[in-house]
């Protein structure tokens, strides 16, 4: 069962996707900053700490008061951009921007009682945002990939409020990720902004899923919050199983259930049912759709539901193919997860930080697996307690986010570190974490192999963290980075704990349209021949329990400049950023088709 310490956050997080809310989707005024000017003062000091704040700070969204008055910017004569979106690829002159830009955003209130509670929420702004209401600072999230709250309830104005957002995607050494990565760094607000009303006492979490040791029970829990949450009663409410379950919160506002079901379609790949669950308190009322399944590991087998599954997957970027971007709508989940069941996957694996809510949600209705993980990747400053800190903090605002998606069976701690005592203890951290946030998921990190005893045909897993993971998952480039594709026929694998086993990545590049001999690089007939023989290589692998070879689609990387091939792209994809099919495409869904 999942631990409340998951609500514990200092705000709220207020999901729209489970209560009515208003959208603030469209063009917003923008500024471009890279001084951060409109920050700090002349010495350096952030306006907001000084006694009287200048009205030259961007945040107070001033005009001159008269014709004298000194005012260094103004955002209703200013560009437009749209929300949610990055800004790389709106606007030309913003493609290789790293820093600040202001967004404002005016708004007319529309509270339907003026007693209730009002939140502004975020899917995501990367990296850094610093949010202000009608001049007042609501506060600052810190990560591109999880959403966030804010209450604005006395801040809101009946006339126009002025909703300004600094976002700054600078890239940070010590920050998560750190500055070196193999994907772009979109900058902006990135994905939803809606406003959000709720009675004074609202039900501001829950969790609902099956017991994992016991799949005749479902377990779950409610959080209340406001004036009345203790003492209130909370109603659970399954109608198509005829179930409703009535709660008392304690002095907290926290409530725990454990009821039996029988007749229950559990969800699975096949059959990815979902049901209505409805909680009810006397002011509030939200609904959500929920599967039901169990995902255990026993010796080298994942089961899901108590059957054995191979997990046929793919790995995946958050960017839209043919728009370009950043990815955020439901129509892009649509078209990357549309790709990937066309291709015979069961399984995705969204790296390499956590992607947008849609994408789990279709999963949940498609019946496809989920691996989520977050941006722990390469070089993290391990020895930084803010470090951990802040990857500790966006591992908790995912799984609050995703603790109620059936398809969500796996959450993955790091990709590719380099082993250390530092790491290990950081990593290992934070698996303790998310075990004590939910039990009921598996744990994994994309991990490096190693040549077995300096021998470099026999390849091995030795990294203290596996003994920690449930499954044993591992990136390897046979093919690409380590020799050529035939290489692979001459390897042999010595794995030695007894873990299932998944590669998380495998892989090579090719330019869509360039055909050649399987030797050439680059050529769609060579990644075509890297696939087949790591295909044959690694189901020789007799744990090998599934795969999520690198990518789906080509994907925008600054590490990738050659020209006339890469130009900006990462060509590992099997499928181009216009949308067409690689020869490999064919190759790994030819055999995802002959799997069970
Ligand atoms: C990796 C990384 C991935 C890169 C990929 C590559 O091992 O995990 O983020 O994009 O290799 O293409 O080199």
């Amino acid at each position: 069962m999942l631990s409340l310490s998951c609500f514990s956050q200092a705000t709220p997080y207020v999901n729209p996707n489970v209560r009515a809310s208003e959208s603030l989707s469209g063009y917003w005024k923008y500024i471009v900053d890279p001084y951060e000017n409109g920050y700090y003062n002349y010495r350096l000091e952030p306006f907001e700490e000084q006694e009287d704040t200048s009205r030259n700070a961007f945040f107070t969204d001033s005009k001159p008061r008269d014709r004298s008055e000194l005012i260094e910017y103004d955002f209703d004569l200013s560009d437009s951009i749209y929300v949610p979106g990055d800004w790389n690829t709106q606007k030309e002159k913003l493609f290789f921007y790293e820093g600040t830009v202001w967004y404002r955003r005016l708004f007319n209130s529309t509270i339907k009682d003026p007693a209730n509670r009002v939140f502004l929420s975020f899917g995501a702004a990367n990296y850094k945002a610093d949010v202000y209401l009608n001049g007042q600072k609501l506060g600052s999230h810190t990560g591109g990939f999880t959403p966030f709250s804010f209450e604005i309830t006395s801040l809101l104005k009946d006339t126009v409020n002025s909703l300004v957002v600094k976002v700054d995607n600078k890239r940070l050494k010590d920050g998560v990720p750190t500055v070196n990565t193999d994907w772009w760094n979109y900058g902006g607000i990135t994905r939803d902004v809606n406003l959000l009303e709720t009675p004074s006492t609202f039900i501001e979490g829950f969790s609902i899923q099956l017991e994992r040791d016991d799949p005749g029970h479902i377990v779950g829990l409610v959080q209340l919050n406001g004036i009345d949450r203790s003492g209130s009663e909370v109603e659970v409410h399954i109608p198509e199983l005829g179930k409703s379950v009535l709660l008392k919160t304690d002095e907290k506002g926290k409530a725990s259930f454990r009821t039996s079901v029988d007749s229950l379609r559990l969800w699975s790949v096949n059959d990815p049912k979902l049901y209505k669950v409805i909680f009810n308190t006397k002011e509030d009322t939200i609904t959500d759709m929920v599967g039901f399944r169990t995902i255990t590991v026993k010796g080298r087998d994942i089961l899901l539901n108590d059957r054995p599954v191979f997990l046929k997957g793919i790995s995946i970027h958050e960017e839209s193919p043919i728009r370009g971007g950043r990815a955020h709508s439901k129509a892009d989940a649509r078209q990357l997860l549309g790709w990937a069941k066309e291709l015979g996957c069961n399984f995705v694996r969204l790296a390499h930080y956590p992607h947008n809510e849609h994408m789990v949600r279709l999963a949940d209705s498609l019946g496809i697996l989920v691996w989520e993980e977050i941006p722990v990747y390469w070089t993290i400053s391990w020895e930084n307690e803010a470090t951990y800190e802040n990857a500790a903090n966006q591992l908790q605002e995912l799984i609050r986010r995703d603790r109620n998606r059936a398809s969500v069976i796996i959450w993955s701690m790091a990709n590719e570190t380099p082993t250390s005592n530092a790491r290990n203890r950081f990593l290992t951290d934070l698996a303790e974490l998310t075990r004590s946030l939910d039990p009921t998921r598996l744990i994994s990190a994309a991990l490096e192999q190693s040549s077995y005893q300096g021998d470099p045909w026999v390849r091995t897993i030795e990294d203290d963290f596996a003994r920690v993971t449930d499954i044993l998952s591992f990136n390897q480039y046979i093919g690409w980075y380590d020799g050529l594709p035939d290489k692979a026929e001459k390897i042999s694998w010595k794995i030695q704990q007894n873990k299932p086993v998944f590669i998380s990545e495998f892989g090579g590049g090719a330019k869509q349209g360039y055909f050649g001999d399987k030797h050439t690089r680059w050529t769609e007939d060579y990644q075509e021949y890297l696939y087949e023989e790591n295909i044959k290589m690694l189901s020789s692998i007799e744990q090998l329990r599934g795969m999520s070879p690198w990518i789906l689609v080509d994907f925008r990387s600054p590490r990738r400049m050659l020209p006339k091939i890469q130009d900006g792209w990462n060509r590992k994809g099997l499928i181009s950023e216009e949308g067409i099919k690689k020869k490999a495409f064919y190759t790994l869904q030819k055999y995802y088709l002959s799997k069970e």
